[in-house]
């Protein structure tokens, strides 16, 4: 057997997990409050993806046959659901709210994300009376008896759990479940406890009793059906199973790792840490529709999902590269429709910002321009001369880039970056007073899918912030003064006087701006940011065309990149 008592468990983090409560109804229920009061369903195609919870009184459940649902339920209000959206819009403005209380924050599908608090429950202990009582429910009832100040920690979770909770309630009009405790796994399973509008708190003396309550392997979380079919195979099927299991056997089964990881999980021990989720790599939209054969028809609708498409955009901040089409075909003959796609590049030019609200816009001129891209790409796909029967069409733009200024300025994504991977450490080694009060400008408003920012930007980045570590500033003591004095970018915009880690890195010598970016921001910048920048227009400047296109001439991934003008 895995002998798990091996190393000693750390109980020093503090995480909370938060899963909306019926989500996609909860949606549909701001747009119209009448629908508060009476059983929804919210469908797509002929099953329920869920129900508010009036209707779940009834019997109503989460994948029900619509058919089967109005048995139970014959009052029950439909809704479509099948466009994501006000659920997608709605998902990202909560995990903006939750960047709030940590730069760590993992988006977990639309409706779940995990927020990792560790620093915020230290700051408020330090300051606070520790003697408080947990908020919400106890896994178990039973209190604590860790002595590693664990209970102190979680118990303030609860409280900061709670104040996010109303949070999200006050400012999104959504109610939300939370579990509370020292890791992802039991914050997760602890979350679903209660519900809805509850959280609950579980302490590392009741994590194997919470394991042991699940009825089976496949409610850990990680173990899908593959995982569970193995474990079948091999007569694994309830978490003691798991437990008392010939580790050889499950290593045959699996590989070691992933037999240690699942081990671990049944007795409650889970390492992984909260990534902090990055921006999606593609922003799209799609539509089906039951028969689309005409070429004014189809320019319609590609023009109402690229007006909506363009307000995603502009929420998310960044400038898209390329646009990418898809339709799906029905092939009257055999019978079966299959997808296709086509994608080309465009100018970031097409899109302009506007010098009030920093969002990114289209002019009408551009709209026409990108509408005539995109049936241009249409037309690469499907031969308009013929007949043809079109049952989907999608549009999505990729390849972003960031601008540089506004709230997803050069100055962000470097903030961003160091949020993602330094600035925690940093900030763990220095005492932090306010750390939720500069995220909201920080951090993207969109924490999405796993993206993860090129390489080239982090190893720039690693040596500012071990330069920072290395001089160990007591300006540093706010993440705020850090991320955004720091990069924003020179001692004259902060208030760090004239011994600050900005005037340190500084140099007296002027380096030129490269002609085709912005002298008022270059000039803002740190002397070594200046320096690469130069550097790396003269190793572009070879290749300049006389035409003047810098999106085009410079590689990718370069600093230059991030900094030429919009
Ligand atoms: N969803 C879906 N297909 C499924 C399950 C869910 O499209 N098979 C959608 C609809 C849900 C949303 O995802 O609203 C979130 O899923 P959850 O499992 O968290 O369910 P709810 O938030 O709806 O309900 P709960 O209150 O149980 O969390
Ligand atoms: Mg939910
Ligand atoms: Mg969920």
């Amino acid at each position: 057997m895995y002998d798990i008592e091996h190393e000693a468990e750390d109980h020093s983090r503090t995480i909370v997990h938060i899963d909306i409560d019926c989500f996609y109804a909860q949606v549909e229920m701001i747009k119209d409050p009448r629908l508060y009061q009476i059983p929804l369903g919210i469908k797509q195609k002929n099953i329920l993806v869920t129900s508010n919870y009036v209707a779940r009184k009834y019997g109503v459940k989460k994948c029900m046959l619509i058919a089967d649902a109005l048995k139970v339920c014959p009052n029950l209000e439909i809704v479509k659901g099948e466009d994501l959206y006000d659920y997608r819009k709605m998902s990202y403005q909560v995990t903006s709210y939750l960047q709030k209380y940590s730069v760590l924050v993992e988006r977990l599908g639309l409706d779940e994300n995990y927020v990792d608090v560790t620093q915020l429950v230290d700051e408020r202990l330090k300051h606070q009376n520790p003697n408080i009582d947990v908020r919400g429910n106890l896994f178990n009832n039973i209190a604590e008896t860790c002595v590693c100040g664990c209970v102190e920690r979680l118990k303030m979770g609860s409280v900061i759990a709670q104040e996010i909770r109303e949070g999200v309630l006050h400012e999104l009009k959504l109610t939300t479940c939370a579990g509370i405790s020292y890791n992802k796994l039991l914050a997760k399973l602890a979350c679903s406890l209660h519900k809805p509008n509850e959280q609950t708190v579980v302490f590392p003396n009741h994590a194997v009793a919470l394991m042991l309550s699940l009825s089976n392997v496949s409610e850990i979380p990680g173990v899908g059906s593959a995982t569970d079919e193995i474990l079948e195979k091999i007569n694994i099927r309830t978490i003691e199973d798991l437990q008392k299991c010939h580790f050889e056997t499950l290593i045959q089964a699996l590989n070691g790792d992933r037999a240690k990881w699942l081990v671990d999980l049944s007795y409650g021990r889970d390492n992984s840490v909260v990534k902090t989720s990055g921006r999606p790599q593609s922003i799209g939209l799609e539509d089906s529709c039951k028969v689309l054969n005409v070429e004014t028809e189809v320019r319609e609708k590609f023009h109402q999902l690229l007006m909506r498409l363009i307000i995603l955009v502009s929420e998310d901040g960044r400038i898209p590269t390329t646009i990418k089409v898809t339709i799906r075909k029905f092939d009257s003959v055999s019978k079966v429709s299959h997808r296709e796609t086509k994608q080309c590049n465009i100018g970031p030019n097409l899109f302009s910002t506007d010098k009030i609200t920093r969002m990114i816009s289209l002019n009408e001129q551009s709209e026409k321009k990108l509408l005539s891209i995109v049936m241009n790409l249409f037309k690469k796909l499907v031969n308009t001369s013929r007949s043809y029967h079109i049952t989907l069409l999608g549009l999505s733009f990729t390849k972003f880039k960031e601008r540089f200024d506004g709230k997803n300025s050069i100055a962000s994504y470097l903030m961003n970056d160091l949020a993602v991977q330094s600035v925690t450490s940093i900030e763990r080694k220095n005492s932090i007073s306010q750390p939720q009060t500069s995220l909201q400008t920080v951090c993207s408003t969109d924490g999405s899918e796993n993206e993860i920012e090129p390489l080239p930007k982090k190893s720039r980045l690693g040596s500012l912030v071990s330069r920072c570590a290395r001089l160990g500033d007591s300006d540093y003591s706010s993440p705020s003064k850090l991320r955004v004095a720091d990069l924003r970018l020179n001692s004259r915009d902060s208030d760090h006087g004239d011994t600050g880690y900005l005037d340190t890195v500084a140099s007296s010598r002027e380096i030129e701006c490269p002609p085709n970016a912005d002298k008022d921001v270059f000039k803002e910048l740190p002397s070594d940011v200046q320096q690469e920048l130069w550097e790396d227009w003269k190793r572009n400047r070879s290749h300049e065309d006389p035409h003047d296109k810098p999106f085009k001439k410079a590689k990718t991934n370069t600093l230059l990149n991030y900094f030429l003008k919009n």
